[in-house]
């Protein structure tokens, strides 16, 4: 029979199971609290507060060309970026207006004026791996001025808004010196497992600006579907899309994606991700992969991109031509990873190739010798590539240029010294996938990454140029794509972004907080951190 005492103490012990199972370290069960750094988010290689504020106007601020600025009038991403900080500024803060009211006493800041200090601003090009993003912002009477060498500095700096507390319409005096830690910051979205919209990226790349993020990884089709719509080989998407009309990418699309973040300084790297991931591509393209067997008779099933076809190089050659055109980056990912041998092996053509190729039973010989082939294909249409780590590992020949995309190995970076030992460019992405969840506030997990904690020397660090949050597909739609991402790819935002010794989960907890209901403020559904709530949530 079990007392009353006994079922108490069972109870009691269930508790504290749970207790235990999910105990919280003080960080994840704290409230948040100002931090002395406001809500800057990515946390600025220097900054000084100073005590001194001032108060704006909706009416009479504005943000425009410094005399000084290199910048022409009718540059379109200054005048555009202007425009959407002038929003950021006072959206939502029209309400507090009796609190700024009441501090009527302090001096008006009018203007802020941007300053592009270098002759060629580079407004109409497009942004690159070696683009100059730094910038210098200082906020003082009579008015705050933004100085960088390029448009790229001008849109990190701008968005003044990070220095207000909640929404009050009040700015502390603050001078900043900044510039990126990493040249690649990247987002992965998958857009084959699930279709994404056009507007879902591009609020996406929207929230990558208000982040820093700087490059989009468009992995644009896999097994499952082909959106991107081809010009050269329209059958791909019209057979390989899960709708022909409405799941694609026309090149208008494309279009508008890559200008909208052209304007935000945001790179769009296309994945076209073969030998393997490819079985979407069959559908519109007879012969491109390999037919398996089931002893000797074909099983009607396929397998990678045929890699013994010279009509394989063919396609290739033609269909990179195009994206190398419709892709105005310098760089292609062209994936590489998973290939699944089963199929190759199967085929009793390709055991012949095998043979007369000299490559044995060892099939990354084959999946290198048709990567390579890829390679020099590639080369010709004059774009740098990147690959996922396999094609490294398989030590197919690259060109020094080339940038490895490190992905397996979690936390643990051996593969950062194996590659930038033997010398290549490498970004990173193990610690990264968030379309892993768990319980709990799992961005710490991310934020606490040191990229270049492996066993290296000086000169290998400095080929790391960054990394990527990857958000892969499978479980991910436009219905939670964005509360999955942000502020979660925040944590690495700030990774990639700020200084080394930028380490403190605490204060980084206390300004996400506040970075997190920013976001939602501009119509972002980012995901809470810890039980809070947003000022804006009782305006
Ligand atoms: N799709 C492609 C994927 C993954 C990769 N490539 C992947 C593999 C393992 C995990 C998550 C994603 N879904 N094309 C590997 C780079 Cl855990």
């Amino acid at each position: 029979m079990i007392t009353a005492l006994k079922l108490t103490f069972l109870l009691l012990g269930i508790g504290f199971c749970y207790r235990l199972q999910h105990s919280d370290t003080n960080e994840e069960t704290r409230a948040a609290q100002p931090s002395k750094y406001g809500s800057l988010w990515p946390l600025p290689q220097k900054v000084q507060i100073s005590e001194v504020s001032f108060k704006l106007s909706r009416a009479s601020f504005q943000i425009i060309d410094a005399e000084q600025s290199f910048a022409d009038p009718t540059c379109r991403l200054l005048q555009d970026a202007y425009r959407r900080y002038y929003e950021y500024i006072f959206v939502g803060a029209q309400t507090h207006k009796s609190s700024s009211n009441k501090r009527a006493g302090r001096a008006e800041l009018t203007e802020l004026q941007v300053r592009i200090t270098s002759p060629d601003t580079e407004c109409g090009g497009y942004p690159e791996v070696t683009s100059d993003e730094s910038y210098e912002l200082s906020v003082d009477q009579p008015f705050a001025v933004l100085k960088a060498p390029k448009v790229w500095g001008a849109l990190r700096g701008r968005d003044f808004s990070f220095f207000f507390p909640s929404l009050l319409l009040h700015i502390n005096s603050t001078v900043i010196s900044d510039f990126p830690r990493f040249r690649h910051r990247g987002i992965l979205l998958d857009s084959s497992r699930h279709f994404l919209p056009l507007k879902v990226i591009l609020a996406n790349l929207e929230t990558m600006a208000m982040n820093k993020f700087n490059v989009f990884h468009w992995h644009i089709v896999d097994d499952q579907s082909f959106p991107y719509m081809s010009q050269t080989f329209p059958q791909l998407s019209k057979q390989g899309a899960y709708h022909p009309y409405t799941h694609v990418y026309t090149p208008t699309d494309v279009k508008i994606v890559i200008e909208f973040a052209r304007l935000r300084g945001i790179r769009v790297i296309p994945e076209y991700d073969t030998p393997g991931h490819t079985q979407s591509w069959g559908k519109g393209q007879k012969d491109l992969l390999t037919p398996c067997y089931s002893g000797s008779e074909p099983s009607g099933t396929f397998g990678p991109v045929n890699p013994i076809l010279n009509t394989t190089y063919d396609f290739m050659k033609r269909f990179f031509t195009e994206t190398s055109s419709v892709f105005p980056d310098a760089y292609i990912h062209l994936g590489g990873d998973e290939v699944d041998f089963t199929c190759w092996k199967s085929n009793p053509d390709i055991q012949k190739f095998m043979v007369q190729q000299g490559f044995g039973d060892d099939y990354k010989k084959l999946e290198s010798y048709y990567i390579q082939r890829l390679l020099d294909i590639v080369t010709t249409t004059k774009k740098g590539y990147m690959i996922w780590q396999e094609v490294f590992d398989n030590g197919v020949t690259l060109k020094p240029d080339t940038v490895v995309h490190v992905w397996i190995g979690g936390e643990s970076n051996e593969e950062m010294g194996k590659v930038t030992g033997a010398g290549y460019t490498t970004i990173l992405s193990a610690p990264w996938y968030l379309d892993y969840i768990s319980y709990a506030q799992d961005w710490q997990r991310y934020y606490k990454v040191e990229p270049l904690n492996f066993n290296g020397t000086e000169a290998q660090k400095k080929l790391v140029i960054g990394g990527e949050a990857c958000l892969w597909g499978e479980y991910v739609d436009a219905t939670n794509l964005t509360p999955r991402l942000w502020p979660r790819a925040s944590a690495v935002a700030e990774r990639l972004w700020s200084a080394m010794n930028v380490t403190d989960t605490t204060d980084a907890f206390n300004r996400l907080s506040v970075h997190r209901c920013r976001m939602v403020e501009r119509g972002i559904p980012a995901q809470p951190l810890f039980s809070s709530y947003c000022p804006s949530e009782y305006k």
